[in-house]
């Protein structure tokens, strides 16, 4: 099974060590195929590729690839966002984790989209179960 991970890079890289984790616990059911989200030493204003339509197009390639997508949604990201989207237009199974509380409340156009799963979680613990049982009802 094959998993597109996608969290915030230029939305901010705040929350990229969380991202780190969550992919490595990902990697005990599946293939990571966007283990780059989560190198901290990836920053908002790094370089991981030729050019911006580089990024793109292969990422594009990877979410066609995939069998389903985990997003981590705290950070604002127009990337994610767009991620988040096109995989819903794909038809692929969506998890959308948000930290409880947060300083910006989730964009209605995630929040109140019921062709997603979004799930808020207090700690990491709650955010693996909520992949584990994901990843049991999508496999
Ligand atoms: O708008 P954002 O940059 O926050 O969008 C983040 C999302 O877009 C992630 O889930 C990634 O899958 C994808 N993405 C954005 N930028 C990149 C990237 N390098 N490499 C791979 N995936 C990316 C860009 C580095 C950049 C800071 C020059």
């Amino acid at each position: 099974m094959k998993i597109y991970f996608a969290g915030s890079i230029r939305g901010g890289r705040q929350d990229a060590k969380l991202y780190e984790q969550l992919i490595d616990y990902l990697k005990a059911f599946a293939e990571v195929l966007t283990e780059h989200v989560g190198d901290v030493a990836l920053t908002s204003a790094g370089d991981d590729g030729p050019d911006d339509q580089f990024i793109h197009d292969r990422d594009l390639d990877w979410l066609k690839e995939a069998d389903a997508v985990v997003a981590e949604v705290t950070t604002v990201s127009m990337g994610v966002g767009y991620e988040i989207g096109r995989a819903v237009e794909m038809k692929k199974p969506v998890l959308c984790l948000c930290k409880k509380g947060a300083k910006k409340p989730l964009s209605a156009m995630i929040a109140g989209c019921d062709e997603l799963v979004v799930v808020y979680y207090s700690g990491f613990k709650e955010a693996k179960a909520a992949i584990k049982n994901f990843i049991k009802k999508v496999h």
